[in-house]
């Protein structure tokens, strides 16, 4: 593809990021989600359920070049959590009944505090990645951000027209929201090292899935391209 002036593109697969090369500081966002103890921490709700923590933190270098390099360029920088209200009174009952089935129940003690809910140790993001003063955080209670969240008024609001997606997990709250975002009109990025699975199959599966059908749900590009060429 021949770029015409004034066109910016990212490296990626299955086409050069954005489609149209309409990128720019005050109509893109990063999102990072849920970079949280819970699913990256010692004892937090990953560590509790028995998977490799490795794959999860193998993320977090990354995203903070990325983050780096878009916060110094000006772009909106979003972070989402995923947690409940301490009466969990926004969990529904056949998500804390799987979880329980693990034993790792969603409301219940463990080593960083109630599993997920809002306001503990273990909810919250890690310092490696904090926000910045000012950087919207959306607290979600699903997979998806867009699901009983205000992230898309935030955008609209912002003129956002394509979003750089980042966090964990790949096959889970990153390929929902992503999903979300797509069939909203959002122009999606993934990029691959700056997410991670609890397995390693399905982040493989989840960055396959979206490259199908000329990117069906956007692109997958890397932190080292972005970096490069984030105009
Ligand atoms: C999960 C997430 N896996 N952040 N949440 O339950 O992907």
């Amino acid at each position: 593809m021949n770029a015409r002036a004034g066109q910016r593109y990212i490296e990626a697969d299955p086409y050069p990021w954005p489609y149209n090369g309409d990128l720019r500081s005050d109509n893109t966002a990063l999102i990072i989600i849920d970079m949280q103890t819970d699913f990256c921490g010692p004892g937090g709700y990953v560590d509790h359920m028995g998977y490799d923590l490795s794959l999860v933190r193998a993320p977090i270098e990354p995203i903070k070049s990325v983050l780096s390099a878009m916060r110094a360029k000006g772009y909106t920088i979003i972070h989402t959590r995923e947690g409940h209200r301490p009466d969990l009174a926004d969990l529904p009952a056949n998500k804390r009944w799987r979880s329980r089935r693990i034993n790792a129940g969603i409301g219940d003690p463990g080593p960083c505090g109630r599993i997920l809910v809002r306001g503990e140790p273990g909810w919250d993001i890690i310092s490696d990645l904090y926000p910045a003063e000012g950087e919207p955080i959306i607290d979600k209670p699903g997979k998806g951000s867009f699901c009983a969240t205000d992230l898309e008024l935030i955008l609209n609001q912002r003129g956002i027209e394509n979003i750089v997606l980042t966090g964990i997990t790949t096959d889970v709250c990153v390929h929902t929201t992503m999903r979300e975002a797509n069939d909203r009109g959002f122009e999606c990025v993934m990029l691959e090292d700056c997410c991670g699975a609890t397995d390693y199959g399905n982040h493989l599966a989840a960055i396959k899935m979206i490259k199908m059908q000329g990117g069906v749900f956007g692109a997958v590009s890397n932190s080292v391209a972005l970096v490069a060429q984030l105009p």
